[in-house]
């Protein structure tokens, strides 16, 4: 076809990109080391019954639970359709780590404001991940409603990261945790 005879683009072809758009889901991983809040995270924010896979804490841990494998929600937006996809926080399931990045968008790497001892840990990760795959990313830093915890510019300067990189929340209360998503998808956008 010649340039003069181009009437623009089929409507039905048009129709179906939008539709492929709206429909091709966005990957996001959420990592971050034991007990950081990624299964808080997901369950906060999926618009649909959560896929997890909690086990039992058989050393005494600080918590009962803890995932094995993955986490899985999903959210539809105007926009887009998002998946989010929880790593287990603990090394020895370190190969999960590696299947999950598999077509990952973004990263959201949550650390406890109560757990400094627990940020070099969430650089190995944040190091595993992007040396694999140079996702943009953001930090979230987890337990801001309690007292005495490490604030996100505390965290931001721990990771040598600009301080809009870094968001504090609580990760059981939704607009908190939504925040964090949206300026992840923000760098999304521009990246
Ligand atoms: N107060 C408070 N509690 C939180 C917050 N985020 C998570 N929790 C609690 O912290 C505990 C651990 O949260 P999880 O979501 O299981 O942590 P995780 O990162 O998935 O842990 P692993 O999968 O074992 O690595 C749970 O009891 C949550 O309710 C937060 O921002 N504030
Ligand atoms: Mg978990």
């Amino acid at each position: 076809m010649d340039r003069a005879s181009y009437r623009g683009p089929d409507p039905a072809l048009v129709q179906c990109m939008k539709t492929s758009v709206n429909t091709l889901p966005i990957k996001i991983l959420v990592s971050g080391p034991f007990g950081a809040g990624k299964t808080t995270f997901i369950r906060t924010l999926s618009q649909t019954e959560v896929v997890d896979t909690e086990a039992l804490c058989t050393d005494g841990s600080i918590k009962p639970t803890t995932t094995v494998a993955l986490d899985f929600g999903t959210i539809q937006t105007e926009e887009a359709l998002i998946h989010l996809y929880g790593t287990p926080g603990q090394e020895r399931f370190v190969y999960m780590w590696e299947v999950l990045c598999e077509g990952a968008c973004g990263l959201i790497l949550l650390v406890s404001g109560k757990h400094p001892g627990q940020f070099s840990q969430a650089r190995k990760i944040h190091d595993f991940i992007l040396s694999r795959l140079p996702l943009p990313f953001v930090v979230g830093v987890t337990h801001q409603d309690l007292p005495r915890v490490w604030r996100p510019p505390e965290v931001a300067g721990y990771f040598q990261l600009e301080e809009d990189q870094v968001l504090g929340l609580d990760a059981r209360v939704a607009p908190s945790s939504w925040a964090l998503l949206q300026r992840l998808l923000e760098k999304l956008c521009k990246s």
